[in-house]
């Protein structure tokens, strides 16, 4: 029974040698080690040894299931190291690589713009107001004083819907619809879409942006120099201007009427091309609420009043960033929009 052990083990250590495969040293360990391997027969066997020999045959036998488990655990180490680093050397990460380059999106110059402006008037006191842009004849017209028959509400000018319904052409009706909610003291701004039937061209668009503001309290609180006051600051502030002048204007929803012009930008008052050689450049358009409109919103004219303002954010923003086509903002090529990368940062 000895030389048939020692048979084992030769044959088994023989079978392990050092390029034996995973298969190769499984078969080895169920032949020799399994439940009805070579050894495990061998200890079923053990009474046919006489029993002075049985303990010498029995350390025997456990020794050499050390010593092949001993080897088994050697070999397949050695397969384990072998198997990572194989996998290391083919799935190679190549960490100077220069990696790939996110592009980065902007935030729309117009969104921008409208951004500066808000925080601006947000700066004096001013709440935003965000209202709709699919509206009725009265918000839109009516209530702002629009004569049945004024120009702005023939169907060549403004977009209507089925149903009576209109897609606004200013945001002024968001501020009767604040009116119409809320008691004064107020100090509100609206920035929105508006929409007019016009073509797309170096200063126009059928669809554009605009920034609207309100001011009302009780008679006498809000007069036309918190008009000027805030609409130079904001003018200063904005355009970085040396000088402001008010302009008599016309609109239906306010009496007085007023224009807001700021020295130009690029000659500083000495006449250029820019300006049409007046000094000038015309910022916005304001006045004092009408009564007219006051009353539409059920505020009495003889105890409230207060001053309105609108301006264009793409017109402005053509003298802010020194563009000379309304076309590049609707476009949306990068290679325009990713020309104010100081847009998307802080810094201005
Ligand atoms: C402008 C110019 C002047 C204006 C007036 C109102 C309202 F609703 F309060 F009457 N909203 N916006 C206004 C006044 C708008 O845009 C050139």
């Amino acid at each position: 029974m000895r030389d048939q052990l020692e048979e084992i083990r030769k044959r088994a250590i023989a079978d392990l040698g050092d390029d034996a495969t995973e298969t190769q040293i499984e078969n080895v360990r169920v032949r020799v080690l399994g439940r009805s391997g070579e050894l495990t027969e061998i200890m079923r066997r053990m009474r046919e040894v006489p029993n002075e020999e049985r303990p010498v045959v029995g350390q025997l036998v456990n020794q050499i299931k050390r010593e092949l488990e001993a080897r088994i655990a050697v070999l397949q180490e050695k397969l384990k190291a072998a198997a990572l680093e194989k996998s290391l050397s083919e799935a190679q990460l190549d960490v100077t690589l220069s990696g790939m380059k996110i592009r980065r999106g902007h935030v729309h110059p117009i969104h921008q713009i409208l951004e500066w402006m808000l925080e601006i008037f947000v700066g004096m006191g001013f709440e935003v107001a965000m209202t709709q842009d699919v509206e009725d004849d009265f918000h839109n017209f009516e209530a702002l004083n629009f004569t049945a028959h004024h120009p702005a509400r023939e169907m060549q000018d403004t977009f209507y819907l089925d149903g009576g319904a209109l897609l606004r052409t200013h945001t002024s009706n968001g501020q009767i619809r604040v009116m119409e909610k809320r008691q004064p003291p107020l100090a509100i701004v609206c920035p929105g879409r508006c929409f007019r039937r016009d073509e797309l061209s170096v200063r126009a668009s059928p669809m554009f942006t605009q920034l609207e503001g309100f001011m009302v309290d009780r008679r006498g609180k809000i007069t036309m120099a918190h008009l000027k006051g805030v609409l130079t600051e904001f003018t200063k502030a904005f355009f970085a201007a040396t000088a402001v002048r008010f302009r008599a204007s016309y609109f239906p929803f306010t009496e007085p009427s007023a224009e807001l012009d700021m020295r130009c930008l690029l000659c500083n008052g000495a006449g250029c091309a820019v300006c049409k050689h007046s000094g000038w450049t015309e910022v916005l358009g304001c006045g004092m609420i009408h009564p007219g409109v006051l009353r539409a919103v059920h505020y009495d004219p003889a105890e409230y009043q207060g001053f309105a303002f609108g301006m264009g954010v793409e017109r402005t923003g053509l003298l802010k960033l020194g563009v000379g086509d309304m076309r590049l903002f609707f476009e949306n090529d990068q290679r325009f929009i990713a020309q104010f990368p100081e847009l998307s940062g802080g810094a201005r």
